[in-house]
């Protein structure tokens, strides 16, 4: 998808700060953090929205969540804990469609969402 933002990432066209790369999932800085900890967890491939998964991508899906784990653990935030969110669509507040996990820490997060 040679418009998609995040795929421009991962092809090196536009640099962000990478924080973890392997063959299937990508993690880097958000450009607009909302926390002291806010990183992006891709996958390298294009899906747009979590409705676009299909059961092929479960191991994918599954790599994203366990480097969301390993991060955190990395990161310090093993005592505290953090916050790892999808936003699916426009109700979901998703405005880069292509699907990604904002891993969120080191301050408090309440629930439920305002
Ligand atoms: P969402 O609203 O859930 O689709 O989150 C998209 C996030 O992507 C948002 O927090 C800002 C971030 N973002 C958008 N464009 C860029 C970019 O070019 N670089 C980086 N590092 N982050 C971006």
């Amino acid at each position: 998808m040679p418009e998609c933002i995040f795929c421009k990432i991962i092809n090196k066209e536009i640099p962000a700060e990478i924080i973890y790369e392997d063959e299937q999932v990508m993690a880097f800085k958000d450009v607009n953090p909302v926390a002291p900890v806010h990183i992006l967890l891709i996958p390298k491939k294009h899906i747009a929205t979590l409705f676009d998964l299909t059961t092929e991508d479960s191991d994918v899906i599954g790599q994203l969540v366990l480097t969301a784990k390993k991060l955190a653990v990395k990161l310090g935030l093993e005592e505290k804990g953090f916050r790892l969110v999808a936003n699916c669509k426009e109700d979901g507040g998703q405005t880069v469609f292509h699907i990604h996990f904002h891993l969120v820490g080191e301050r408090f997060f309440a629930w439920p969402p305002g």
